[in-house]
Formats: structure tokens, C-alpha cells, sequence
């Protein structure tokens, strides 16, 4: 928290300490059918339901009116159900059918209770929610921001915390303290750095196995302390403007997900094609570089579907231009790559030239969209280009003007807009971002940029989908950035920004990955084989291991490193390199639909296994393995010179990728994981989704789709989304969703495909089922109760191949009674 002010000119030089204030007696001064408003002295405080199992509290100092407007917010109209607000002495309960809120009027504290009567969220009862005012009372301090805000939770011993964003560091954060504040940190990224580019000022907070969530919606400065200060308490802080928290009541991960993310916004479905593999580097100078590095891939048949130009495309860094020399005809270079099935991304910063013979500059000026000085001038500072000025996203006019900029970019023939430099990062004095003083005029609504700050990034990207959804109607946007803020995953995807070569952050991406896709992101990615730093052949293999299960799978590195392009390290690691991509390409339709999943539920792609098993506790610390979905669990090897690592593998029988053998958790295992061949295990009874291995998505070959499956006594099931790839058509209908399931017995094992809903026809004939992991060759297989001749037996794999159909379709398989061990 700021220690005095932000605001120099405002304020008399003085030494002040910081006083916490709690809030005292409350006084009601108004009952809403889902709410009630308080006073306490000159502070507003709303408490109310939105939903059954969410709540939303206000606290509005000095006066400030109530205001809950949020760039973060998706959802604005909510309806609680049945919510009763009963008045009595000393408090007032506001109760929806699965919760309630218990408000104590004197002093003023809260409590949230489910319908199974855990309480959490329980503020301390000694402090509260309050106030830290900048400097004694009477004292000639004007500060615009008003006072610091704060509310403080008891926190019980078993209870742990988990989310807060983008951070370094592992999964668990409790006993940490962390700052949301969008910065661009000096390339190493250690432990020792607390925030990073995104901030989401979201906890998941896990008690014996039941989750409830916390939002603090404040895009300036906010702090967490998770019990740091005080093993007891954790406490929830702004800086500046008003103390504005949403409380979800869980009680699974999947229940807050799901809530936070209708609140703040859901993952759009992406085009298909960025789900292949991507190639960048900043560094593919010229067209001719370019075309080289796409020849590479074709020529030794490693897929890839599209590549990156970072800030050398420009001329003199000027966004939205070309360099004529060195990209002499970019729209012939983009044609001449998408006929060998690239996508080509730009990248786009947000500071523009101040150039006077520089059209876009100048349209910004004259249109009055970028930021000010506190004194009104256009604020300029340096960054590649030279001195810059920078757009206002807070305003919607700059935020058109900007979309429709990349019109120069799209009618080359840009598939996608790659956001840099958006915290922003300025060069002077240091790599810094905007001063607090910095105007966002905002189009009529002025704010001051520590009051936005973390805005900033959302915003551009914002601006950046929302000008591609007009300019290409047709298409589904492609927009990644390094910055953002709450809600971003309705706007783009987000890369983790400049880390190393490092063997420390291929374990860190993990942590790193899921603590995203439990703050709502889960389109996400590290750059694979790290940006700075020289990779070596062993860690560019061991990083892709991870890499191709990242919802988002980018090789990228700085200029000043070694190349580190799939090829660069000669065999074995190119051949190794080859085989995992081919895997993430035919990991496609499981891939899909896990985003078809997060779009409608918010659940992450990639998440932790405490999402699946919150009620085992060993879950919370395996922050070195991860899941993909529900049926895959991947256990990277993060160190050098190592083949073999402990996996833990939770309840259920789990199958071994590569040998079929069969694991029972809960258990740790050793797994065996030479170069190449990553420890993965398969979920008993969860059917995965493969296509044939490809170069690039748009060679996708009709036939077959395989339906991968280990049985073993129980039962499970999958999901499969298919749809055009592209476009709004399954918008319209125009999409095939079905549950893939399993039922295993001692007898029989029954594999359901459920009737498609939707009216999407997916390009194939056949689909095939593998069957492995069963001890002997079944006695026969019947396919909607006839017996089945398509099917053979052969290494242990049994293969039936059955017509596409969209109807339900069973399949039965008779295991041989006496050998069956299942
Ligand atoms: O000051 O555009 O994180 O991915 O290659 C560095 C050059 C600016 C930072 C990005 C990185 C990109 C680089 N950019």
C-alpha cells in the first residue's frame, strides 16, 4: 500500500504512519429485496446476493457514491432466486436458497454461511473492514484517490489458498503476500519477484475440501496477504477508490470457476487452427527469414501452424506499418504461407511514434485520444520507436479508433494480433510504466492512471478482439497479450511474457499455468524453451514435453539467444521434437473440446489436480504434474539428466501413455521418462479423442477420429465437441457435441457414444476404438446389440472400426470371464 500519497504536488511533506481504521456501528439504511445498504459514519457499505451462491459488498468511503461499473464485469443483470433479507437486533441475514450472508451490525462485521452451515469468508472480528487514512485527521493532505481500503478474514488453520494470477513460485500460496499490479519485471523471473504483467486480484481458498472464492474488483493497486502477516488472518486491500468484493460460496473448485468466470466473462471458442503448434522469435528479420523458417518445417515434416513477426516487420516500430524493404510485399509473403497452411500473427505495441509525418499519430492527436499530463499536454515517453504517445483505452472511442487500425494488418492478410509492451512498459527512467499523475480522460469519464493501471492491457486487447470481430465479421479473433487484468479471458489469450532458458522455469510454467486457469485464464502459455537465455537440446525437449499440453503451445526466444527453432539441436532431439508435436496435433478434438468446456463452464484446460480431488490433500503441493482435462495427467521431467520422477496419482486406476501398465491411486509411482517420451497416464474409463497426426489443422484428414480407452472395473466418460473450426455457425446450431462414456465390469466392458447434439456434420466415415489395457483377446464385440466382425486383436490393442453416425451408438465388448483381471 502506498505509504503516503501518490500525489506529490497535493501534499505538505510529512512523515505519517498508517492507522488501520476498522469501520464501527452500522446503521441500515435501506433493504433491497437481495441486499441492504449501511451507513457507518461517512462510509457506504451494500451487501447483496446476486446469485444463489454468490455475494457482492461495497464499502464507499468519505461519501464516494456507490458505484460498481467494472471493466472486469461480464455479467451486470443477476438473479439470486428466492433471497430473504430478515432484519434483527444486532444484525441483518440476507439468505438465498444456498447460502446467506450474516451481517453484524455493531461493529460492523461479516460472515458468509452455506446451506450446510461452513462458514467462510468470516471477517476478523476484531478488524474488519476499514479504512487506512493517508495522514492524521486535520492535516493538509488532498489526496483525489481517497484513503486506502481493507478488509481483513479469519482464516482458519486448515485453510489454504490458491489463484492470485500470474505469479512466480508454486501452486499453494498461502503464507504469501501479493501485490496485483501490472509490471513488466526484469527478464529473471525468481521467486523473489512478487507481480507480473496480468494481475487477477482472484483467491481460491480451499477448507478441508470444500473451495469458496474472493474477487476484489479494483483494476489500481490491491494486495493480498494470505496469512503472512498473521497465521490467522488474511486480509484484502485497495489502494485507492473503493473496496468493491465478491464472495463465492463453491463449494467445489468447478462450482467458483464456473461463477467467477459467468461473472467476469468466459473463454470465446478459438479458431481451430491455434491450437496447432506456433513458431516465433524475435529475430525473423526479413520476408526471405521468414520463408526459410516455414520451409524448415515443411521440409522436415514438423507441424507447426503459424509464425510470428515481432517488432522488425515495422518501419522505424511505427505500428500498423511495414518495413518496405525488408517486407517488401507482405500480402504476397502471407498468401505465399497460408497456401502451405501458416496462420502469420503480428505483434503491436501500444505506444505510437510521435511523428508528425506519421498518419496514425496524428489521427490520434487530432481525435484527442491518448493520455495527458496532469497539466492536460499529450504525455510522451520513449519506447522502441522513440518518444511515444499513448492511446487511452479507458475512453471507447480510442478503443474503435484503435480496432480499426488493423485494417492495414488484415488486409495483408494477418491471421492475429499479438499485444506487447501493454502494462505499458515506457523506457524512461527505468523500465517503468505510466506515472500515477498520467490523465485517462476516458472519453468524459477522467481517471488517473493509478486508478486504471491494471487496465490497461485488458483494454488494449479489448480494443484489439473487438476490431477484429468488425473488420473480419466472419472470423473468431486471435488476440494474445502479455497484460491484462480480470475478465481477460473473454478478450485474448495471454503468454507469460520473458522467461529463461531455465530448468527452474520449466517447473515454474506449471505452477504458473495452473494458478491462471484457476484465476479464470486458461487460454494460456509459456514461451516454450524460454525467451532469454540459450536453450540447450535436452531442456527445448523436455520444455515442448509440457509445452504441446499448454492450451497455447509457442516456441519463442529473444534475439540475443541461440536458436532454438525444433531443428536447431540436430538428433535426437529434432526426432523427439517431431513425435511430441505430432501428439499435440492429434490431441486436437480432446483439446477442442476442453475449450468448448471452459467456454461454457470456465473450468480451466490445463488445471491442477486439486480442481478434480479438492477433498485430497496431497492434491495441493503436486504442482509439478498437472491434468489436461479429466482423462490426462501429465508429469513433466523439469530437471536436467534425469529419466525417472516420483508421480502422484490420484484414487481411480490410471494407465501409463506409452507401456499400458496400470497404476491404482492413490499413489506415488515412479515413473520412467527418457527424453521423449513424457510421463503421461491415462484416466481408466475416459474415452480420449485423437486424429490422425498432421503438419498443420487445416490438413486435418477426414478419417479416422480414434477414441482411445483403458478399462478397468467402474465407470467414467468424456466429452467431444466438434464444429467448423472457425466462424459463428455452431452459434446457429452448427456444432456436434457428445458424451463419449464407459462402463467397465468384471464381464463386459460398454463404451457409449452418445446421440450428437447439434447439427454440425463432422467431415468422416468411420471412428475408430482402441481398446488396450485389457489382459486377454475378448470373447466378442456387438455394436447396438449385433455382433460386430470389424475388430481386430493385435498387441494387446483391440481395434473396432464403426460408422460415423450421429445417433447413439453402443458398443459392447465380452471380456473372456476366467483370464479377466479388470
Ligand atoms: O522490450 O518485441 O515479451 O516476447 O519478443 C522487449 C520484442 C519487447 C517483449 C516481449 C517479447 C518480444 C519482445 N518484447
Amino acid at each position: 500500500m502506498r505509504d503516503d500519497t501518490h500525489f506529490r504536488q497535493f501534499v505538505v511533506p510529512r512523515a505519517t504512519g498508517h492507522l488501520y481504521e476498522p469501520l464501527g456501528t452500522a446503521a441500515v439504511v435501506e433493504q433491497g429485496p437481495a441486499g441492504v445498504r449501511l451507513h457507518v459514519g461517512a462510509a457506504t457499505v451494500e451487501i447483496a446476493a446476486l446469485a444463489p451462491d454468490l455475494f457482492r459488498v461495497g464499502l464507499f468511503a468519505d461519501g464516494r457514491p456507490v458505484a460498481y461499473a467494472s471493466e472486469a464485469i461480464a455479467q451486470t443483470v443477476w438473479h439470486a432466486g428466492p433471497v430473504a433479507v430478515e432484519r434483527q437486533d444486532s444484525a441483518v441475514h440476507v439468505r438465498t436458497s444456498a447460502a446467506r450472508a450474516l451481517v453484524q451490525l455493531d461493529p460492523l462485521r461479516l460472515c458468509f454461511e452455506d446451506a450446510a452451515g461452513r462458514r467462510f469468508a468470516e471477517d476478523d472480528p476484531e478488524l474488519g473492514m476499514g479504512l487506512l487514512p493517508l495522514a492524521p485527521r486535520g492535516s493538509r493532505l488532498v489526496d483525489p484517490l481517497g484513503p486506502p481500503t481493507r478488509v481483513y478474514k479469519r482464516r482458519p488453520p486448515t485453510e489454504r489458498y490458491f489463484g492470485c494470477g500470474e505469479r512466480t513460485g508454486g501452486l499453494e500460496k498461502t503464507d504469501s503476500h501479493q501485490v496485483f499490479w501490472n509490471t513488466d519485471p526484469p527478464v529473471e523471473h525468481t521467486a523473489s519477484l512478487n507481480n507480473l504483467y496480468v494481475s487477477i486480484p482472484f483467491l481460491l481458498a480451499l477448507d478441508r475440501g470444500a473451495a469458496w472464492g474472493l474477487f476484489l474488483d479494483n483494476p489500481g493497486r490491491v494486495e493480498f496477504d494470505l496469512a503472512r502477516e498473521h497465521p490467522g488472518r488474511a486480509w484484502f486491500g485497495a489502494d485507492c477508490g473503493d473496496l468493491v468484493y465478491y464472495v463465492f460460496a463453491g463449494p467445489t473448485p468447478a462450482a467458483v470457476l464456473d461463477r467467477y468466470t459467468e461473472l467476469t466473462g468466459r473463454t470465446p471458442l478459438p479458431p481451430l487452427w491455434a491450437l496447432g503448434n506456433h513458431q516465433s522469435r524475435w529475430g525473423y528479420k526479413t520476408a526471405d527469414e521468414v520463408r526459410a523458417i516455414a520451409r524448415e518445417f515443411r521440409a522436415r515434416d514438423l507441424p507447426c501452424d503459424a509464425l510470428y513477426l515481432d517488432i522488425d516487420y515495422m518501419d522505424g516500430y511505427r505500428v500498423f506499418t511495414w518495413d518496405r524493404e525488408r517486407f517488401p510485399d507482405p500480402a504476397g509473403l502471407i498468401a505465399e504461407l497460408a497456401a502451405q497452411g501458416f496462420h502469420v500473427v503480428t505483434i503491436v505495441d501500444p505506444g505510437v511514434k510521435v511523428d508528425e509525418g506519421y498518419a496514425v499519430y496524428r489521427e490520434g492527436r487530432d481525435a484527442d485520444l491518448y493520455c495527458k499530463t496532469f497539466l492536460g499536454a499529450e504525455y510522451h515517453n520513449v519506447v522502441w520507436p522513440g518518444t511515444c504517445a499513448f492511446p487511452d483505452f479507458t475512453n471507447p472511442r480510442a478503443r474503435d479508433w484503435w480496432g480499426e487500425q488493423h485494417r492495414a494488418l488484415l488486409d495483408a492478410g494477418v491471421a492475429g494480433i499479438w499485444c506487447d509492451m501493454d502494462e505499458p512498459t515506457v523506457f524512461i527512467p527505468t523500465p517503468a510504466t505510466l506515472p500515477p499523475d498520467v490523465a485517462h480522460p476516458g472519453g468524459g469519464t477522467p481517471r488517473l492512471h493509478a486508478q486504471v493501471h491494471n487496465l490497461y492491457g485488458l483494454l488494449m486487447a479489448r480494443a484489439t478482439r473487438e476490431g477484429l470481430a468488425r473488420l473480419r465479421p466472419d472470423r473468431r479473433p486471435f488476440v494474445i497479450t502479455r497484460s491484462g487484468y480480470a475478465g481477460l479471458q473473454r478478450d485474448a489469450l495471454h503468454w507469460t511474457g520473458d522467461n529463461s532458458s531455465w530448468w527452474e522455469h520449466v517447473w515454474m510454467s506449471m505452477p504458473q499455468l495452473q494458478n491462471l486457469g484457476l484465476s479464470g485464464l486458461a487460454w494460456v502459455g509459456t514461451d516454450i524453451g524460454g525467451y532469454a537465455g540459450h536453450a540447450t537440446g535436452e531442456l527445448l525437449t523436455r520444455w515442448v514435453e509440457l509445452g504441446i499440453f499448454q492450451p497455447f503451445c509457442r516456441n519463442h526466444a529473444a534475439w540475443n539467444t541461440r536458436p532454438q527453432e525444433p531443428w536447431a539441436f540436430g538428433e535426437p532431439y529434432e526426432g523427439h521434437i517431431r513425435k511430441l508435436l505430432q501428439l499435440r496435433q492429434r490431441l486436437i478434438p480432446y483439446l477442442y473440446s476442453l475449450f468448448d468446456e471452459c467456454h461454457r463452464t470456465g473450468a480451466p484446460i490445463l488445471r491442477p489436480l486439486l480442481f478434480a480431488y479438492p477433498d485430497d490433500a496431497t492434491t495441493y503441493n503436486a504442482d509439478d504434474e498437472f491434468l489436461l482435462g479429466d482423462a490426462l495427467l501429465v508429469a513433466p521431467i523439469a530437471r536436467p539428466g534425469v529419466e525417472h520422477r516420483v508421480v502422484y496419482l490420484p484414487r481411480g486406476a490410471w494407465f501409463h501413455y506409452w507401456s499400458g501398465q496400470r497404476f491404482d491411486g492413490p499413489a506415488h509411482v515412479l515413473a520412467r521418462a527418457p527424453l521423449g517420451e513424457p510421463a503421461i497416464y491415462l484416466r481408466a474409463n475416459h474415452p480420449l479423442p485423437l486424429w490422425p497426426a498432421m503438419r498443420h489443422v487445416a490438413e486435418r484428414p477426414p478419417d479416422p477420429l480414434s477414441l482411445l480407452l483403458f478399462p478397468a472395473a467402474g465407470e467414467g466418460a468424456t466429452s467431444l465437441y466438434e464444429d467448423a473450426g472457425d466462424g459463428y455457425e455452431h452459434e446457429r446450431g452448427a456444432y456436434a457435441r457428445r458424451r463419449l462414456a464407459c462402463a467397465t465390469t468384471a464381464t463386459t466392458v460398454t463404451v457409449t457414444l452418445d446421440a450428437q447434439e447439434g447439427a454440425y456434420q463432422p467431415p468422416r466415415t468411420q471412428v475408430e476404438l482402441l481398446l488396450r489395457g485389457l489382459p486377454t483377446r475378448p470373447r466378442a464385440v456387438r455394436l447396438d446389440g449385433a455382433p460386430a466382425d470389424a475388430w481386430t486383436w493385435d498387441a494387446a490393442i483391440l481395434r473396432l472400426t464403426l460408422p460415423a453416425s450421429p445417433r447413439a451408438q453402443r458398443i459392447a465388448i465380452e471380456l473372456d470371464h476366467s483370464a479377466n483381471q479388470a
